[in-house]
């Protein structure tokens, strides 16, 4: 945006390069060749390796668990542990979500039961799990904590013991979050880290499945390991969910600087809460269940009626200026293979997951911006909401447009 005129309405773009959502933390270039020196020395890459069993105990301490178990990405560790807590049958969760939710249930043969969302926190209705928690077959909740909030866990759990199936929780963007004074982690059966590259907490690709519950971890160690590990627990399957050495090294060093990161988060999204204050029609999200989040997403819900551009228009604005947000989560994994021929009245079965699948919009946040790139980001969109007439008027393609 040059000089107040959007790059789709004519000026340059703000930003020469793209700018990305995701956190992406690098650590210092000397300090990744001393951890990958290290690798070398040992001559160690993977198995359980020193420097996974050094996070493992990093991270159960920090989160006050029993059980922290390293593994190559969430979307396994949610896979292991559907199959750790031998579910059958269906398992009630959310629509609104990344589609690995849902695709661990279908990787360990179960099938999802959809329950629509809180319309002002986009986590699991309790009123709708209780109705869903009457039907036949169901062998367990899956809550997904998301945007560095936390679902109505009380509830949840509460309405689970009642029907005597387990709780667990894709968290996948929750790490550093507490609730209640207590980590995240160690809440319900157990809980899913993801340790993406976009993620608060990095190890380029990694995760983490958090438990109190000492037969479960070894259930899920057996099944990490192809071969079977640890206490000769018996499991049904085994797969290959380990964690390497490099993935390791990362994810410690982005936990030693894990408190600057957070603060850093924290300035940013001020950043963009003073800047986007004045703007009608656009609700930032503000992690409310929580006492401490990571603020590891931006996250914008958008009203066409009173914004004067949908969210797909203000989504073509940013992208014009080379600003990479994102819609997550779009379309809801309801309308996704292979689910939307499986459960065809889904959408009319989940009517907020439908409005909020049109309406959410994620800004960058994390290593690739600072305040005054926020700053910039911020007037794109008040620039987008005073142009919203031409902005609409150059996405349909009407006539020739002066900015
Ligand atoms: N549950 C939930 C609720 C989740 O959100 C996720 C993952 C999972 C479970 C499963 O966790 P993992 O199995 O992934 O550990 C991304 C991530 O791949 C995924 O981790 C994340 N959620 C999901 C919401 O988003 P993509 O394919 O849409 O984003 P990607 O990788 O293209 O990256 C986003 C932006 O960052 C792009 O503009 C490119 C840029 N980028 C990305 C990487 C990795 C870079 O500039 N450099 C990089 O190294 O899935």
């Amino acid at each position: 945006m040059s000089e107040g005129t959007l790059a789709l309405l004519g000026g340059a773009p703000a930003f020469e390069s793209a700018v990305p959502v995701g956190q992406l933390y690098f650590p210092d270039w000397p300090d990744y060749v001393e951890a990958m020196r290290g690798i070398f020395v040992r001559q160690y890459y993977t198995n359980q390796g020193p420097l996974v069993r050094e996070l493992e105990s990093a991270l159960q301490e920090r989160l006050g668990v029993r059980h922290a178990i390293c593994v190559a990405n969430a979307t396994i560790g949610l896979m292991m542990a559907a199959d750790a807590l031998g579910l059958r049958g269906r398992v009630i969760t959310s629509a609104f979500s990344f589609i690995a939710t849902s695709q661990s249930l279908t990787w360990a043969g179960l099938d999802p039961l959809f329950c629509d969302v809180d319309a002002s926190s986009h986590h699991l209705d309790p009123d709708r799990v209780e109705h869903a928690l009457r039907q036949e077959d169901v062998s367990a909740v899956l809550a997904v904590n998301l945007w560095g909030d936390v679902c109505d866990h009380e509830a949840l759990s509460r309405l689970a013991a009642r029907r005597g199936v387990p709780l667990y929780f894709d968290s996948a963007h929750a790490f550093g979050c507490e609730a209640g004074a207590r980590a995240v982690g160690g809440f319900g059966a157990l809980e899913v880290f993801s340790f993406h590259a976009t993620k608060v907490l990095s190890a380029a690709e990694g995760g983490c499945v958090c438990t109190n519950d000492d037969m479960l971890a070894a259930r899920l160690r057996n099944i990490r390991s192809s071969y079977g590990a640890g206490a000769p627990v018996h499991v049904r399957r085994t797969a290959n969910g380990r964690m390497s050495e490099a993935q390791a090294a990362i994810a410690l060093m982005s936990l030693k600087g894990f408190p600057s990161i957070l603060e850093r988060n924290r300035a940013l999204f001020a950043a963009y809460e003073a800047g986007l204050q004045s703007v009608q029609g656009l609700r930032l999200l503000r992690p409310a269940a929580v006492n401490r989040t990571n603020y590891q997403y931006v996250v914008c819900e958008i009203d066409a009626g009173v914004f004067g551009l949908d969210r797909d228009q203000l989504h073509a604005v940013l992208r014009a200026e080379n600003i990479l947000a994102r819609r997550y989560f779009y379309p809801g994994i309801h309308r996704c293979m292979p689910y939307r021929e499986q459960f065809p009245s889904a959408p009319a079965d989940l009517p907020v997951t439908e409005v909020l699948c049109s309406r959410v919009l994620q800004l960058p946040i994390g290593q690739a911006v600072d305040e005054a790139a926020v700053a910039r980001i911020t007037a794109v969109v008040r620039a987008a909401q005073t142009n919203a007439q031409l902005v609409r008027a150059v996405l349909a393609g009407q006539g020739e447009v002066h900015a």
